[in-house]
């Protein structure tokens, strides 16, 4: 593996933070079979009968010389009846977020179908690789001229036969060249906050929903990035905060605090000192802060019975007092004065109609990759449906949204203009 790119951090991530590599296409043009091809394992079921592969299926595995990835193999685009437009619907969304999508089309030509599906990729600017399977079946001239009908697209073809084991070189390189160009990496959870000899204090929390006998992946993340740029790092429980900083002979850069502890964490710290906290800087590694910052605006101005949406991005075990299901739900309906209409959406999936809601919350999205976050946002601004993430909302509700994004100035401004205009529309 020494030759293998590295994408970021990505490739010794866990599984939810491995490249995404969707495979989509017709029934039958062979998306399965490559799957097992580029892998030389039998990870999907293959048969002449069309529409063998009905949901689709994660399959998470080395692929050399990239690394580990999750292939997502994916029923066809051209599946029929009500079920299976149902199939086509969630294999589009799921196109929305890959890392690289390998069209897969069929030596023999391309449909309508396959048409339009290399189209929108393009136009949705989704890392598209366009494959042509099953070469063997037809002769030189029939290749060459859905070749150029690929090329007429803008793509370059990769040809292959999934059967025969040809060109499966030729499409690794090209997925690596692909991955190489376009992948979006994590930014740094500090971004460039801290500088060398700096003193961050670190807030964590360790209540009931603290893991046992550890700290969760984004402390360990911070605290692993503070010593990479030379910098020193203090790490205190919330009853300790104000004692620690006292106890400091120079005061601290800054604190990143835990979100949940953040109204208390702002009242110990003096004012010169600025304060983020952890979903803050989560949501500008793995999303886009200004947009979320942006969104953050509209929690003033819902009313009671407004529709709301709360994504949480993995399916974890809910806590008694879950902070999306709960916690959250419960400070927006005391500050907006009832109850609001909340969906809570739990998983990869996500609605293809953003409109019926006023806005959206979305989980820090610890396990999946900054490309699925920002195609979420894309989804949200391309149907001017506001969208925040936990950290933001929290602070806001928490009264202390201005302090929290001082060192995110572009947010905080994002915000006020935001608010300013629903303020026009909302006497
Ligand atoms: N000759 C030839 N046959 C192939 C090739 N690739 C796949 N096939 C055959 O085509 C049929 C369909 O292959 P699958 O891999 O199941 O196709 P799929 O795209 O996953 O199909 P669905 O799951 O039904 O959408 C099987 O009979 C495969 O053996 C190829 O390169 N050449
Ligand atoms: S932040 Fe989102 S993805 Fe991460 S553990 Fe919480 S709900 Fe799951
Ligand atoms: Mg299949």
């Amino acid at each position: 593996m020494s030759n293998a790119p590295r994408i970021g951090s990505r490739l010794d991530a866990p599984k939810g933070l491995r490249l995404y590599i969707g495979l989509f296409g017709r029934r039958n043009a062979g998306k399965s079979s490559l799957i097992n091809a580029l892998t030389n394992q039998n990870l999907s079921i293959v048969s002449d009968v069309a529409g063998t592969t009905t949901d689709a299926v994660e399959k998470a595995c080395e692929l050399a010389p990239i690394g580990p990835v999750v292939f997502i193999d994916t029923a066809g685009v051209d599946d029929v009846g009500a079920l299976g437009q149902l199939r086509v619907e969630r294999t589009l969304s799921l196109l929305a977020w890959m890392d690289v999508a390998l069209i897969v089309c069929d030596a023999k030509g391309l449909t309508e179908e396959d048409t339009e599906l290399l189209a929108d990729a393009r136009s949705r600017k989704i890392p598209v690789v366009a494959v042509i399977n099953k070469a063997d079946t037809v002769e030189a001239e029939r290749l060459e001229a859905t070749a150029s009908q690929i090329r007429a697209l803008g793509l370059s073809p990769v040809v292959t036969s999934a059967s025969q084991k040809r060109g499966l070189d030729e499409l690794r390189e090209a997925i690596t060249e692909l991955v190489q160009k376009e992948a979006s990496p994590d930014l740094p959870l500090m971004g460039d906050l801290v500088k060398p000899g700096d003193t961050v204090l670190l807030v964590t929390p360790i209540d009931t929903g603290a893991p046992k006998g550890r700290l969760i992946l984004p402390q360990v993340q911070a605290i692993r990035e503070i010593l990479d740029a030379d910098a020193k790092c203090i790490v205190v429980r919330e009853n300790r905060v104000r004692e620690a900083i006292e106890e400091m002979k120079t005061p601290p850069a800054f604190v990143v605090t835990d979100s949940q502890a953040v109204l208390n964490v702002c009242e110990q710290t003096p004012e010169s000192i600025p304060v983020t906290t952890f979903s803050i800087q989560m949501a500008f590694s793995k999303s886009d802060l200004v947009e979320m910052a942006r969104g953050a605006a509209m929690l003033e101005f819902l009313r009671p019975g407004d529709k709301v949406m709360v994504c949480e991005t993995c399916s974890h075990h809910p806590q008694p007092d879950d902070i999306g299901r709960k916690k959250i739900p419960r400070w927006l309906a005391k500050k907006v004065g009832g109850e609001l209409d909340v969906d809570v959406v739990v998983g990869k999936d996500f609605p293809a109609d953003l409109t019926p809601y006023r806005v959206i919350l979305q989980c820090g999205g610890c396990v999946v990759t900054r490309r699925h976050m920002l195609s979420r946002v894309a989804a949200a601004v391309a149907q001017g449906v506001p969208m925040t993430n936990y950290g933001v909302a929290i602070s806001y509700l928490q009264g202390v949204l201005p302090r929290a994004l001082q060192l995110h100035p572009e947010a905080f401004e994002a915000y006020r203009q935001a608010r300013e205009l629903l303020a026009r529309k909302n006497p």
